[in-house]
C-alpha cells in the first residue's frame, strides 16, 4: 500500500488525488493505469456487484476477447467511421486487428452463429472487460481514461416490444446497482453517439468535477430504489418503474429542452455537473441487418433480432465513489464497495500483549466473515491515524497498550466521526452488528 502523504500536483479531481494518495492505483502511460492491491479490492467489489445485479435481471456471463478483427467492424460499416478513438493493430502477418473500444460487432457475431430460432428468444449476454478508446483528452485519472473496465451487456429479442422490456430489464437492474454502491444515479435521456439507436439514457450522479451539464428535477434524489424481490419477468411492472424514473425531466446538455426544464417549479430545479457511470442503448437492428442476424420467427419466416447494449464502466464508478463520498480527511467508502470493511490499528506493534490482541481481534473478526486491514507497522500512532482516515475503511478498531491492559479497544466509525470504548468480545459484536446491517441492500 504505496501511500502518497503530499497531494500528487498533477491530479486535478479529489478523486484522482486520493486515489494516488491511498495507492489505488499508478499511471503507466497516458491514460493507462495499474490497480494496486487496494485498488483492485474496490474494482472487485464493484464488480461483483454488477455481476449481482445482471444476473438477477437475467443476464448470463461470458467473456469476449479485448483483441479483435477489423472485417468484423467492416460488416457493420463502423471500421472506418470509429475514427482516432479506435486503437487499431497490424498483427505479423499484417492482419489488421484493432483493440475492442466496444462489442456491438463481436457479440452480433456469437450470437448469429448459435441462435437459430425465437425459441432462443430473449437473450441477454454481458461480460466485464477491458476496452481501449485513444480519448483525445485523458484526464482525472481513471474517470476518464484510454484503457478503462466495461461491463457490456447486449440483449436480443424477435421484436421491438420485446426489446423494450430489455431495455427495462437493464433500467432497473442499473438502479439498483448504483444504489447499491451508494450512489444517487439518475437516469437522464442522452445522446447515442457512435454506438447509434434513438432510445438511451446515460446514469448520472451530480458531482461538481463531472464532465457532462445536467438539468433534472430534484424529486429524483429522494425516488426510492426498486427492490431485490423486483420480478422481472413482469413487463407491466417494469414499464411502471421505468414511466417513474422518466416521469419528470431529466436531461444532459446535448438533449437538453430549455422550455420543459423552465416549466419545473423554481425550487425544484437543480442545474449540475454530472459524472456518467453507465449508459444503454436501443438500437433495433442497426447492427443485426448489416450482419445478417436473423431467426426463424414463429411463423418460419426469417427475422432480423432487435438489439441494445447496457454499459457501466467499473474503473469509472470506483473514482465516482470517492467523488461522492469524502470529506477533509480522504475517502469515505461506503461499506459494499470499500477495499476493507474494517482498519484494525495496532498502536504499539512489538508489545506482546498489544500484538496478541490485535492478532487475536483479525482472526475473530475474518473469521466472522468481515474483511479486515491489519496495520501492524511501527509508524507513530498519529500517522497510522492519518493514514486510516485517509484510506477510508468504513470502521476503525484501535487497539493499544494501555486499553489492552484493562481488556477494552475503541472502535470509531470514519463517516461520523464517532467513537466508543468497549470490551473486545463487545466490539467484535458491533462491528459485525454495524457492518452486516450496511452491506446489502433490500
Ligand atoms: N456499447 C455501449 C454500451 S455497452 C457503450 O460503449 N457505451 S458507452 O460508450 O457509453 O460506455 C459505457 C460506459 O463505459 C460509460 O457509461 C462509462 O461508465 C464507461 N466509459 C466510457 N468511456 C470511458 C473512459 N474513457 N474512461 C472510463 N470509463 C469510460
Amino acid at each position: 500500500m504505496p501511500v502518497l502523504r503530499d497531494t500528487p500536483k498533477d491530479a486535478e479531481i479529489i478523486s484522482h488525488q486520493l486515489m494516488l494518495r491511498a495507492g489505488m492505483v499508478r499511471q503507466e502511460s497516458a491514460g493507462i493505469y495499474a490497480w494496486l492491491p487496494l485498488g483492485l479490492r474496490v474494482l472487485n467489489k464493484v464488480q461483483q456487484i454488477i455481476r449481482e445485479e445482471q444476473n438477477r435481471a437475467g443476464a448470463i456471463e461470458l467473456l469476449m476477447p479485448t483483441i479483435q478483427s477489423a472485417d468484423l467492424w467492416r460488416e457493420s460499416g463502423r471500421y472506418d467511421a470509429y475514427g482516432d478513438e479506435m486503437l487499431r493493430i497490424t498483427d505479423r502477418n499484417k492482419r489488421e486487428m484493432l483493440f475492442g473500444p466496444t462489442n456491438e460487432e463481436m457479440i452480433t457475431e456469437i450470437v448469429r452463429a448459435y441462435v437459430k430460432s425465437y425459441r432462443s428468444l430473449p437473450l441477454n449476454l454481458y461480460h466485464l472487460q477491458w476496452k481501449f478508446r485513444d480519448e483525445r483528452r485523458p484526464r482525472f485519472g481513471v474517470m476518464r481514461s484510454r484503457e478503462f473496465l466495461m461491463k457490456d451487456a447486449y440483449s436480443f429479442d424477435l421484436d421491438a416490444a420485446g426489446a423494450r422490456h430489455s431495455y427495462n430489464k437493464m433500467f432497473t437492474a442499473y438502479l439498483r446497482t448504483f444504489a447499491r454502491f451508494g450512489l444517487k444515479a439518475i437516469p437522464m435521456r442522452a445522446d447515442t453517439g457512435p454506438i447509434g439507436g434513438d432510445l438511451s439514457h446515460e446514469f448520472i450522479i451530480l458531482a461538481d468535477t463531472g464532465e457532462s451539464e445536467v438539468f433534472c428535477h430534484k424529486d429524483y434524489l429522494d425516488f426510492a430504489t426498486p427492490p431485490a424481490n423486483t420480478n422481472f419477468d413482469d413487463v407491466a411492472g417494469l414499464e411502471q418503474t421505468v414511466a417513474k424514473w422518466t416521469s419528470l425531466y431529466a436531461a444532459t446538455s446535448e438533449m437538453h429542452d430549455a422550455t420543459a426544464y423552465d416549466a419545473i417549479a423554481t425550487d425544484k430545479r437543480v442545474s449540475a455537473r454530472g459524472i456518467e457511470v453507465g449508459h444503454i442503448f436501443y438500437f433495433g437492428t442497426k447492427y443485426s441487418e448489416p450482419m445478417k442476424a436473423l431467426v426463424q420467427g414463429p411463423d418460419g419466416k426469417p427475422v432480423v433480432m432487435h438489439m441494445g447494449s447496457y454499459g457501466i464502466g467499473p474503473t469509472r464508478v470506483a473514482a465516482a465513489v470517492i467523488e461522492a463520498s469524502h470529506d477533509e480527511h480522504g475517502i469515505v467508502w461506503p461499506v459494499p464497495v470499500a477495499p476493507f470493511e474494517v482498519g484494525l490499528i495496532n498502536l504499539k506493534a512489538g508489545d506482546k500483549d498489544t500484538d496478541a490482541a490485535a492478532n487475536d481481534l483479525y482472526t475473530k473478526l475474518e473469521r466472522a466473515g468481515l474483511s479486515v486491514l491489519l496495520d501492524d507497522t511501527d509508524e507513530r500512532a498519529g500517522a497510522k491515524f492519518t493514514t486510516m482516515d485517509m484510506i477510508g475503511l468504513p470502521f476503525q478498531l484501535i487497539v493499544g497498550p494501555k486499553g489492552v491492559k484493562v481488556g477494552e479497544v475503541e472502535i470509531k466509525e470514519r463517516k461520523t466521526g464517532e467513537r466508543a470504548t468497549m470490551t473486545m468480545d463487545a466490539a467484535l459484536r458491533r462491528l459485525s452488528d454495524l457492518v452486516s446491517a450496511r452491506r446489502f441492500l433490500a
